[in-house]
C-alpha cells in the first residue's frame, strides 16, 4: 500500500508511535510517505535513507499581510499535493488536531479521491484540547470525517465516547514497543560516573508540560534522598523545566539532580535508572512506561488515564492516586530497599513490555488500513 503519515514528527510520543509504525511499515515492503514539519526525530539518518521512506517537508509561507504564517493551510496543501502525486492508499493522521482535519481539507480539495483517512488519537487532544467548546467542534469533524479513528488505549476511548459520542466505534490499538531496541543495556562504567557511590537512579522522561506534574517528580525523589542515596536524572525539555530547576535549588537537592535535556537514544538512558517516575495528571498511555518497562525498569506512577493499562499495580510497578507523592515516595523505597523486591519487578516489567510488542501493533495497523483499502 501506499500510506502517508502526518504528526508531531518533532517531540513527544505521538511522533515516536507514528515514525516507528512508519518505519515498521516501510520495512514490510509499504511505501510510507512522511508529511511533516520537519525531520522525524526517531527516524535517525539510517531512517532517513531507508528504502520506502519518502519526506515531504510542509514549507509555510509568509506575507506581510497575514498575521500568522497559515501553516494548517500548507500542510493541507502538502497532503493533497502527496496524495495526488503518489496516489496514496491511505493517509494516517496522528492527532486529530491539526492532522485529521487537514486531512479532511486535502481529500476535499481533491474531490472524490479513494484516499482514506485513518486518525489515531493520543491523547492532549480530547484531554486537554476538546475541553474548549470551539476546538471541540473542530476535533468533532476531523474524528467524523475520519474513514477509521483509533486511540491509544481504553481510557482515551471511554473519554472520547463521552464527549462526542461518534457514530464509528473507535478502535483500540495501544502504543508498542520495539523489544530489541528496548532492552536493558548495562553501561557499569557510566553508571558509576553518575552514581560513584552505588547510589540508587530514578529517572523521568517528558516534556515539561504542566500535566507532567514535575513537582511530584521531585517530591517523590526528595523523600526518597531522605532514606538513602540517589541520583533523578531529568531528560526531556519543556515549559516546567524552568521552574523545576528552580525546586531542586530551593530543595537543596540540586547536586542529586541531573537534567540532561532532549536526547534521542533513550533505551541506553532509560536502562541506567532503578525506577521510572511518571506522576502524571493525565497520560492517555505513557510511552515512556512501556519503554522503560521493557528495560527491566519498574515504574512508579499515577492512576491517570492510560497508566494502568500498561503498568500492573504491585506487579510491574506501583500506582498511586494524582498527587499522592507521599504514597508513591514508599512504593519507590519499597522497591530500592529490597533488591530482591527489584529484581521480581524489574522482570515483570519486561514481561509486561512483551504484550505490547511492535510486530503485532504494527499488524493491527496494517489490517485496517487492508479493511478500509477493500471498501468499496
Ligand atoms: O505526553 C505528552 O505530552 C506528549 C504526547 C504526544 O503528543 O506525544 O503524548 C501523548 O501521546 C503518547 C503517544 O501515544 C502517549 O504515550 C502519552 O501518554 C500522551 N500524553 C498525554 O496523554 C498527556
Amino acid at each position: 500500500m501506499k500510506i502517508g503519515i502526518s504528526c508531531y514528527a518533532t517531540l513527544g510520543g505521538s511522533g515516536a508511535v507514528a515514525t516507528e509504525l512508519g518505519k515498521a511499515l516501510a520495512m514490510r515492503g509499504h511505501e510510507v510517505h512522511f508529511i511533516v514539519s520537519g525531520t522525524p526525530f526517531r527516524l535517525g539518518y539510517l531512517g532517513y535513507f531507508m528504502e520506502n521512506i519518502y519526506i515531504h517537508e510542509v514549507e509555510t509561507t509568509s506575507y506581510p499581510v497575514l498575521q500568522s504564517s497559515p501553516y494548517d493551510l500548507a500542510l493541507s496543501a502538502k497532503m493533497a499535493d502527496v496524495i495526488r502525486h503518489f496516489d496514496l492508499d491511505i493517509l494516517h493522521a496522528h492527532y486529530a488536531i491539526p492532522y485529521a482535519v487537514c486531512a479532511f481539507l486535502a481529500r476535499e480539495m481533491l474531490h472524490s479521491h479513494k484516499v482514506r483517512i485513518v486518525t489515531t488519537l493520543h491523547g492532549t487532544d480530547i484531554t486537554v484540547l476538546a475541553q474548549d467548546p470551539l476546538l471541540r467542534d473542530v476535533i468533532r469533524l476531523g474524528i467524523e470525517k475520519s474513514d477509521a479513528v483509533t486511540a491509544v488505549s481504553q481510557s482515551l476511548i471511554d473519554q472520547t465516547n463521552e464527549l462526542f459520542e461518534p457514530a464509528c466505534p473507535i478502535i483500540k490499538i495501544h502504543n508498542f514497543v520495539n523489544l530489541h531496541q528496548y532492552r536493558r543495556l548495562e553501561s557499569p562504567k557510566l553508571k558509576r560516573r553518575i552514581a560513584p557511590n552505588g547510589e540508587k537512579i530514578l529517572l523521568h522522561m517528558s516534556n515539561f508540560r504542566a500535566v507532567k506534574r514535575i513537582p511530584d517528580v521531585i517530591e517523590i525523589f526528595r523523600q526518597v534522598r531522605r532514606e538513602l542515596p540517589a541520583k533523578l536524572l531529568m531528560v526531556g525539555e519543556g515549559p516546567e523545566l524552568d521552574a523545576a530547576r528552580k525546586l531542586t535549588c530551593k530543595e537543596g537537592i540540586a547536586d542529586d539532580v541531573l537534567f540532561l535535556g532532549k536526547q534521542d537514544e533513550v533505551a541506553p538512558l532509560l536502562s541506567l535508572a532503578d525506577l521510572l517516575l511518571l506522576p502524571s495528571q493525565k497520560e492517555s498511555f505513557g510511552l515512556v512506561a512501556l519503554e522503560a518497562m521493557a528495560c527491566g525498569v519498574p515504574v512508579i506512577g499515577s492512576t491517570a488515564g492510560g497508566i494502568p493499562e500498561v503498568v500492573e499495580h504491585g506487579v510491574s510497578g506501583y500506582l498511586a492516586s494524582v498527587g499522592d507523592t507521599e504514597k508513591m515516595g514508599e512504593y519507590a523505597l519499597s522497591l530500592l530497599q529490597h533488591p530482591e523486591n527489584w529484581k521480581i519487578f524489574s522482570s515483570a516489567a519486561r514481561k509486561r513490555a512483551a504484550h505490547f510488542t511492535m510486530e503485532e501493533k504494527v499488524s493491527q495497523y496494517e489490517s485496517l488500513y487492508q479493511r478500509l483499502v477493500l471498501q468499496p
